[in-house]
C-alpha cells in the first residue's frame, strides 16, 4: 500500500506540483508560503517571500537528489568525498536557479506576484561557515563535481555561529556574532536516523584474545552524538544533486539520562555542554591555528562522523570493508581532517577485526592530501599531553604507524638519524608535538599543493624529506573558481555580453572563452565592453554609498584588493602607494593622475593585533583623503566592512584593477585572482601562487608584473635584509613613512601605528620596503596604460577570454584523473563508471 502510494506521489512530484511552468512555480510559491512558512499573503515580509521561493526552488531539486543517490547505489561507483573543516558556501539561491536552468521562468513567476526576483536574492543571508580561500574553493569544486556528474559527497561541520560579521567602529574592527540559522535554512534536511556516536577521552585496555591476536578496547570518557545536515549540491544543467553533508554535536541522550537518573545532574549538565560546544563555533583564523583542543575535538568529531557514514554506507551497498579504497577516495582538504587516517585504522583494526597490514593497505589507498599553505605556523601541531587526553587510542596508533613508517625511512636511508628525527610524526624536540602534515602525508596516496610554485615550494622545502622518500606521490593541481556563481551570477552584465556573441556554452565549458579573442581588436564590441563595466561599476557604487556614506565615482578607476587581512598579502604595501600619491598631488594639485577608487576588504582574525592594526591604517588613511579636497576628486579610499561571498560578487566583476601583491612564495595560490581577471579585471601582482600561471595565460603584455621573486627573496634574507638603508635611501618611501609615523593620518597621535612603522623599519618579514620602488613604478604604468581606455579594454577582454584553464571544473578534471581515478564523466543517467 505504501509502495502504491510513494509511486503515484513520485509521478505528482515530477509532473505537476513541481514543473517549471510560470503557473506551477507560482502555486509552489503561494502553497509554501502558507503550508510550510504559515503565513497569509497580506502579513507577508520580504523574508517570507525569500523562504518560500527557496522552498519552492528545492521542491525542484527533491527528485533529482533523491535519484542521483540512488542511481549512484545502483551503478556501484566510486565516489569521491571531499573532508573539509570548512564549506565557504555562499547563498544558494540563484546559484540554484541558474543550475536549475529554470531563472526565465522564475523571474516571470514572482513578477506575476509582484515580487522582484533580485530583491528576493538579496535577502538570503549566506552561511559563513568558512575563513576565506580554503572554505571558498571547497564550495566551487562541490559545484565543478556535481557539475561534471563526479559521485560526490562533501562532509564537514554545521557550525551553529559561522564567521563573525565586521562592523568598523571607529576605524577598527569589531566582531558581532554571525547566527546564520537564524530565521532558518530552506537548503537542508536533517537526517536524524543517520546519526553516529564519536567518543572523547578515557582510556584503553589491551589484551590477546583466544587466537592470541593483540586486542584493544577504548572506553571514551564522552560520548557525543552526530547528526547529519544534508544539503542538496546542484550540477549545472547535469540532472545531478550531490550532497553537502554537515554534522551537528548534540548530547547523547543514553549518557546524559544514566547521569542525572544517578543524580549527577553536574555530569549531566556538563556532558550535554560539553557535546553541544563541539559543533559551535568556526574558528576564525585563517592560516594559523593554535593549540585549541576544541579545534581537535571540532577536527576529530566530523572525521569520525564522515568515516563512520562512509563504512555505513559502503555497506550498506552490499561491499566488504576490504574493497573500501576501491569505492572510496578520501580528499583531506589540508590537514583539518587527517586525523581521519588513524581513525580509520581505529575502525577497521579495533571495530572491523582487520589485521593492521591490511587496514593500512585500505588507509592509505584510501585518502589524500591537499596542502594549502606554505606559512610555517600553518602547519597544524597539536601537543602531545593534550592529544594523548583526548584521543588515547588514537595516540597509540599513530605510535604505531609513526614507528613502521621510521623503519621504512630508516631502510631508504641508512645511517640519517637527523633525517629520522627531522620527518617523524613525532616532533621530540623539546615539548612533544603531533605533526599532522606528517600523519597526512604517510597516510596518503597523493599529496598536492594548489599552484604550481606552491607544488614546487613544498618539494624542495616544506616537505622535501617527504618528496625525496616519495616522489611520486607529489603532483599540482592548480586551484579553480565556478564560472556559475562568478561569472553568471555574479556578473550578468557581461554574461548576457559574451553569450550574445559566443553563445552560452562557456558557463559549462570556461575554455570556449577563447572565442572572444578576436573581439579584443573589436572597437565596437570594446565600447560595449566598456558600458557593461561602467553598468557595473555604477551598482557598485551604489551600494558603497549605501553601505559607508562615501561617494564614489564610477568613471574612476576601480581599484581592488579583497581578501583576509594578514602581513604576508601586504595590503599595507598597498597603503604605501595611496599615500606617495597623495603626497604628489598635494604637493603639485596640477598634476594629471587618473582618478582612482582603491577599495579593501577582508576581516583580520580576532586575536592578530597587526592584522587589525593594518585596517585602522586604511580607515584612517581613508578619512584624512576622502576629506581633503585637494585630492579627493583624484583619489577616494573605501574600506568596504563586513566582506563576505555575497559582497565578492558585488565586487569582483566591478574591479578595473585586482590587486595580488603577496611577497612572492607565501600565497599558495590564491583565488580571488582568478575571479577578478575572469571578470576581466587587470592584475597587479608579483610572480606568487597562480599569479604566475594567470600571467602565462592571458599574456605577460596583458598584466602589471613587479617585486621580487621567491627565490630573490630567500637570497635577499639570507644576504642579511635592512629595511632602514631603503628607507634613509628612498625620499617618497621617507616621506610616507614619516608621516604615518608623525600622526598626520592619526588625528596627531604619533604612537598609534608605531608598532607598524617600527616592524617595518627594523624587521620587515615580508619585503614591503625591498618592493617598495617597483611596486610605485609599476603603479605608475598601469596609470598611464588606464588613460587609455581602447588600450586598457583591450587588455581586460585578452584577460577574461584567456581564463578558461582556472574553472575549478578544470581543477576538479586534473583531481579526477591524476588523483581520484575516476576516468569517466557521463553526465545525468549513466555515471562514471567504478574503478
Ligand atoms: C589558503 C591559501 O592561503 C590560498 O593561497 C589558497 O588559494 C587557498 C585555497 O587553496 O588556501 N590556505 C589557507 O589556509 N587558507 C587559504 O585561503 N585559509
Amino acid at each position: 500500500m505504501l509502495k502504491q502510494i510513494s509511486k503515484e506521489h513520485d509521478s505528482i512530484v515530477d509532473d505537476e506540483r513541481t514543473s517549471n511552468t510560470v503557473a506551477a512555480l507560482k502555486q509552489g510559491i503561494l502553497d509554501n508560503l502558507f503550508y510550510v512558512l504559515g503565513k497569509r499573503v497580506e502579513v507577508s515580509t520580504d523574508m517570507d517571500h525569500f523562504m518560500a521561493l527557496a522552498y519552492t526552488v528545492r521542491d525542484r531539486i527533491l527528485a533529482r537528489w533523491l535519484t542521483t543517490r540512488e542511481d549512484y547505489a545502483k551503478n556501484n561507483v566510486r565516489t569521491v568525498y571531499y573532508l573539509s573543516a570548512e564549506f565557504l558556501m555562499g547563498p544558494y539561491l540563484a546559484s540554484n536557479i541558474l543550475n536549475l536552468g529554470i531563472d526565465d521562468v522564475i523571474r516571470q513567476a514572482a513578477g506575476e506576484l509582484d515580487l522582484d526576483l533580485n530583491h528576493l536574492i538579496g535577502q538570503e543571508s549566506e552561511p559563513g561557515l568558512g575563513n576565506g580561500g580554503l572554505g571558498r574553493l571547497a564550495a566551487c569544486y562541490l559545484d565543478s563535481l556535481a557539475t561534471l556528474g563526479v559521485p560526490a559527497m562533501g562532509y564537514g561541520i554545521r557550525y551553529e555561529f559561522g564567521m563573525f560579521h565586521q562592523a568598523i567602529r571607529d576605524g577598527w574592527q569589531v566582531e558581532l556574532t554571525d547566527y546564520w540559522l537564524r530565521y532558518g535554512n530552506p537548503w537542508e534536511i536533517r537526517r536524524p536516523q543517520a546519526c553516529v556516536e564519536v567518543g572523547f577521552g578515557g582510556h584503553t585496555q589491551s589484551w590477546a584474545d583466544s587466537f592470541g591476536e593483540y586486542k584493544v578496547l577504548w572506553t571514551p570518557d564522552e560520548v557525543v552524538k552526530g547528526v547529519p545536515f544534508d544539503t542538496p549540491i546542484v550540477g549545472y544543467r547535469s540532472g545531478v544533486a550531490n550532497t553537502l553533508r554537515l554534522w551537528r554535536s548534540e548530547a547523547n541522550e543514553s549518557f546524559y539520562f544514566d547521569r542525572f537518573n544517578s543524580g549527577d545532574y553536574e555530569g549531566a549538565v556538563g556532558a550535554k555542554i560539553f557535546a553541544e560546544n563541539i559543533s559551535k563555533v568556526l574558528y576564525p583564523n585563517d592560516e594559523e591555528i593554535r593549540g585549541k583542543e576544541l579545534r581537535l575535538q571540532q577536527q576529530y568529531f566530523f572525521t569520525s562522523c564522515s568515516l563512520q557514514d562512509m563504512i555505513r554506507r559502503h555497506e550498506t551497498t552490499g561491499h566488504s570493508l576490504e574493497n573500501f579504497h576501491e569505492q572510496c577516495a578520501v580528499q583531506l582538504n589540508d590537514t583539518h581532517p587527517s586525523i581521519g587516517v588513524a581513525e580509520l585504522m581505529r575502525l577497521l583494526v579495533d571495530i572491523h577485526g582487520f589485521g593492521w597490514d591490511k587496514a593500512w593497505d585500505i588507509t592509505s589507498h584510501t585518502f589524500n592530501y591537499t596542502n594549502h599553505t606554505l606559512l610555517p605556523e600553518a602547519l597544524e601541531r597539536w601537543s602531545l599531553p593534550m592529544f594523548q587526553s583526548l584521543l588515547p587510542r588514537h595516540l597509540e596508533i599513530i605510535y604505531e604507524i609513526n614507528s613502521r613508517f621510521l623503519s621504512l625511512v630508516r631502510t631508504k636511508f641508512p645511517n640519517d638519524e637527523a633525517r629520522v628525527a627531522r620527518m617523524s610524526i613525532i616532533d621530540e624536540h623539546g615539548e612533544r608535538y603531533v605533526r599532522m602534515a606528517y600523519l597526512a602525508c604517510v597516510g596518503s596516496g597523493h599529496i598536492n599543493g594548489v599552484a604550481k610554485l606552491h607544488t614546487e615550494l613544498l618539494k624542495s622545502d616544506v616537505l622535501r624529506d617527504f618528496y625525496e622518500l616519495w616522489p611520486e606521490k607529489f603532483i599540482n593541481v592548480t586551484n579553480g573558481v565556478t564560472p556559475r556563481r562568478w561569472l553568471a551570477v555574479a556578473n550578468p552584465e557581461q554574461s548576457e555580453l559574451m553569450t550574445s556573441k559566443i553563445g552560452h556554452d562557456w558557463i559549462g565549458d570556461l575554455d570556449q572563452l577563447s572565442k572572444l579573442e578576436r573581439y579584443a581588436e573589436d572597437s565596437a564590441f570594446r565600447s560595449e565592453w566598456q558600458g557593461v563595466q561602467r553598468a557595473v561599476k555604477v551598482r557598485l557604487a551604489q551600494y558603497i554609498a549605501a553601505k559607508t556614506g562615501i561617494s564614489v565615482d564610477p568613471s574612476s578607476m576601480f581599484d581592488a584588493q579583497v581578501k583576509r587581512i594578514h602581513e604576508y598579502k601586504r595590503q599595507h604595501l598597498n597603503v604605501l602607494y595611496i599615500l606617495t600619491q597623495y603626497y604628489r598631488q598635494k604637493k603639485d594639485p596640477t598634476l594629471e593622475i587618473s582618478p582612482r577608487t582603491f577599495l579593501f576588504g577582508g576581516k583580520a582574525a580576532p586575536g592578530y593585533f597587526m592584522a587589525k592594526l593594518i585596517i585602522k591604517l586604511i580607515t584612517s588613511v581613508a578619512e584624512v583623503i576622502n576629506s581633503d579636497p585637494e585630492v579627493n576628486q583624484h583619489l577616494k579610499v573605501v574600506f568596504l566592512p563586513d566582506y563576505n561571498v555575497t559582497f565578492g560578487q558585488l565586487v569582483y566583476p566591478a574591479a578595473d584593477l585586482s590587486e595580488q601583491i603577496s611577497t612572492a612564495g607565501k600565497e599558495a595560490s590564491g583565488t580571488g585572482n582568478m575571479k577578478f581577471a575572469m571578470n576581466g579585471a587587470l592584475t597587479i601582482g608579483t610572480l606568487d601562487g597562480a599569479n604566475i600561471e594567470i600571467r602565462d595565460a592571458v599574456g605577460h603584455e596583458n598584466f602589471f608584473l613587479f617585486g621580487l621573486t621567491a627565490a630573490e627573496v630567500v637570497a635577499r634574507k639570507a644576504a642579511g635584509y635592512h629595511p632602514h638603508q631603503i628607507y634613509e635611501s628612498n625620499g617618497a618611501l621617507r616621506e610616507v613613512i614619516d608621516g604615518i609615523a608623525s600622526g598626520r593620518f592619526s588625528r596627531g597621535d604619533g604612537s598609534l601605528f608605531r608598532p607598524l612603522v617600527d616592524g617595518l623599519l627594523n624587521s620587515d618579514p615580508y619585503l614591503l620596503f625591498a618592493d617598495y620602488q617597483t611596486y610605485v613604478d609599476c603603479q605608475d604604468r598601469v596609470c598611464k596604460t588606464y588613460r587609455d581606455q581602447e588600450a586598457w579594454s583591450k587588455m581586460s577582454i585578452y584577460n577574461a577570454a584567456r581564463m578558461g584553464q582556472f574553472s575549478s571544473d578544470r581543477s576538479i578534471r586534473d583531481y579526477c584523473k591524476d588523483i581520484w581515478n575516476i576516468t569517466r564523466f557521463e553526465i545525468g543517467a549513466g555515471l562514471p563508471a567504478s574503478k
